[in-house]
């Protein structure tokens, strides 16, 4: 770790980390054309749309106007399951990455060794923006496998040339074990396993800030700025985000670094972001809209204008750091997770902005979309208290009121035993329910009604 945090971590590339935003830009316009000429070459989907929207060849298209260019989705892969949409002859993937996904298929994507390399490349700089150095120990609790997370902070945490501890998730007793026998400076895994792992390292007496961690790096799912606080002051370190879709390359297409703002850094010399309203059309920085990303370098599945359906907001570089490219937002939430409860727009993500303000509420819940009454969609919060003294109905009558303020609609809070709320060990945490007319209820959830 970089001894001194409240200077800037030193650039692990400083030619792609902190160029001028012009010369940047001129990068990111050759290499527009170049994934065009790839595209194009490699006659499949995307090149059919690209001639459709009269596009011959990468010099025909400028960044000026890629919005008119058309967009890849999810289904698109789906339809091309299991190589997806492949650009290059099959001997030249190394290996296929994925997500296991919400709908049962799993999403593939194949990688060549180049598209290894920049993953690597990537993932060193998201490590040497949170501080992490050649004498760091890396303890990566992200799972190894079709996931993308544990073999990405590998990638990168070797390409820094520090020492890599690949536990993967899960087995907490080992992993408590390796916190204190290597005492690792650095922590990777989902935020919920790092609550669940700050929980574990408390009951067995260690307390925090006495270890050796002294940065986290926590992504993969939704968290909020007070699960940020919660896992800082259970773990005694500073907890970054770091964000990335399988899709893309995984983590490391953005990350936020020490000196970020909050805000997270994105690799757009090789992962071109836009963020676009739901007619498709381009929203100015500041402003929520669909982060859209093209693979600049990509050959194994390149994808140009690939609507990701996550909900942030982009804006410039942070001012006075060394680092000058543009940044986004933490995920404000999916357009797919998007909640209308009666005419209003909720994003799960506000609900638990609410929830983890109150100290009286513990680290697992569950949000219920309840639509099994058509006509009158309810929204109900399960919420465990974080200790037992805690009043159960004063809770759940206080934090009704506090969502109803602020999210303009009315919400059936319970709070239910301690130990109710199903934990995630391993994986991302499932914090939102969808009840449909006709389901029935789980008998573990009557509790809600
Ligand atoms: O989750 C890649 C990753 C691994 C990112 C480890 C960070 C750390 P997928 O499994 O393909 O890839 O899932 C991608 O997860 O579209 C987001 O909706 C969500 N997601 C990823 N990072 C974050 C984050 C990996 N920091 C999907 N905050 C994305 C909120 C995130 N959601």
């Amino acid at each position: 770790m970089s001894s001194a945090q409240s200077a800037p971590p030193p650039l692990v590339d400083p030619d792609a980390e902190g160029c001028a935003p012009g010369q940047r830009r001129e990068l990111q316009q050759q290499r527009l054309g170049e994934l065009v000429d790839r595209l194009l070459r490699a006659d499949g989907l995307q090149a059919r749309r690209l001639r459709g929207a009269g596009v011959r060849a990468g010099a025909d298209v400028s960044l000026e106007d890629l919005a008119k260019l058309p967009l890849v989705t999810k289904q698109d892969l789906w339809e091309h399951y299991p190589w997806g949409l492949i650009a290059v002859p099959r001997e030249q993937v190394v290996c296929l990455h994925g997500s296991s996904g919400t709908s049962g298929r799993p999403t593939l994507v194949p990688y060549t060794a180049v598209d290894v390399a920049i993953w690597a490349d990537v993932m060193a700089r998201a490590l040497g923006g949170a501080g992490a150095n050649r004498s760091s120990v890396i303890q990566v609790a992200y799972g190894y496998g079709l996931f993308t997370g544990g073999q990405g902070m590998h990638h990168g945490g070797m390409r820094l040339g520090a020492t890599v501890l690949p536990l993967s998730a899960g087995m907490t007793d080992r992993q408590l074990r390796m916190l204190t026998d290597l005492r690792p400076d650095v922590l990777c895994c989902t935020p919920s396993y790092a609550i669940y792992l700050g929980e574990a390292l408390r009951a067995s007496g260690v307390e925090p800030g006495t270890g050796s961690l002294k940065v986290g790096i926590f992504g993969a799912e939704p968290w909020t700025e007070g699960m940020r606080t919660q896992i800082e002051s259970l773990l005694g370190l500073r907890a970054l985000d770091i964000y990335g879709l399988s899709e893309i390359i995984g983590p490391g297409v953005a990350c936020e670094s020490l000196d970020s703002g909050g805000l997270l850094n994105v690799a757009e010399d090789h992962f071109y972001v836009e963020a676009i309203d739901p007619e498709g059309n381009p929203v100015p920085d500041g402003t929520p809209g669909e982060l859209v990303f093209s693979t600049l370098t990509k050959t194994g599945m390149p994808l140009l204008r690939y609507r990701s359906g996550d909900i942030a907001t982009l804006s410039g570089p942070a001012e006075d750091s060394p680092r000058t490219l543009r940044r986004m937002s933490k995920l404000l939430g999916r357009r797919d997770d998007m909640l209308v409860i009666r005419g209003v727009n909720v994003f799960p993500t506000e609900i638990e902005a609410v929830l983890l303000a109150d100290s009286r509420v513990g680290p697992h819940y569950l949000i219920v979309e309840d639509r099994r009454a058509p006509a009158r969609p309810e929204l109900r919060v399960a919420v465990e208290p974080s200790s037992e003294a805690v009043g159960a109905e004063a809770l759940a009558t206080e934090l009704g009121g506090a969502l109803r303020e602020r999210l303009g609609v009315g919400c059936h809070v319970r709070v239910v035993s301690a130990g109710t709320v199903p934990r995630t060990e391993v994986g991302k945490a499932r914090r939102l329910e969808r009840w449909a007319e006709g389901d029935e209820v789980p008998d573990r959830w009557r509790v809600l009604l």
